[in-house]
């Protein structure tokens, strides 16, 4: 299965992955703890032990292997760049993208959160998203699902009739 133009939602414990993965792929159920990789079509969430435990992050090196953009999401909350050094490089060639997530708290500074991604080397996109605002998603989803469907389930649709 191609998977270039997948994306994979990586950042630290609670930063708001699971969150963002169900609105991106308009389920409405609330996250629970993840405790494996969950694929949908075009998108992986994956749990944030893999980001932040070194013994298991050669699994998240496996997962994200063939995928063509990662999204590092980021708790707008948070004042620490959780994405370790190093991962830029090992990922030349793919697409690193941040999501600072929780902007309707009123901790949330995302103008900060964005220098400090910068600062860590995220060069290419920064979206700004509440996963209880779901509006704010749009721009996010747009971009990861591209201009030629409609939304994952057309996504879905492509793959089916390929099958
Ligand atoms: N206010 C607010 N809370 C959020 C938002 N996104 C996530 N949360 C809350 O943050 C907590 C963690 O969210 P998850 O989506 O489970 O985080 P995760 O990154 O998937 O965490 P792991 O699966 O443990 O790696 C939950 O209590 C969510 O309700 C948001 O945009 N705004
Ligand atoms: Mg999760």
């Amino acid at each position: 299965m191609d998977r270039s133009n997948a994306f994979v939602l990586v950042g630290a414990v609670g930063a708001g992955k699971s969150s963002l993965f169900n609105v991106l792929f308009d389920k409405e159920e609330a996250a629970l703890k993840t405790q494996a990789v969950v694929f949908e079509t075009g998108g992986m969430d994956t749990p944030g032990e893999f980001f932040s435990h070194p013994r298991l992050y050669n699994a998240l090196i496996q997962t994200v292997s063939d995928v063509g953009t990662i999204v590092y999401v980021h708790d707008g909350t948070d004042r620490t760049c959780r994405l370790p050094p190093g991962m830029l490089r090992v990922y030349g060639g793919k697409r690193v993208v941040g999501a600072i997530t929780k902007i309707d708290m009123p901790e949330c500074d995302p103008d900060f959160a964005e220098r400090l991604l910068r600062e860590n080397g995220v060069n290419d996109a920064i979206f700004r998203v509440s996963s209880r605002v779901r509006e704010t998603v749009g721009p996010l989803k747009r971009f990861l699902f591209g201009e030629l469907s409609d939304g994952p389930h057309a996504c879905g649709d492509v793959e089916r009739k390929k099958a």
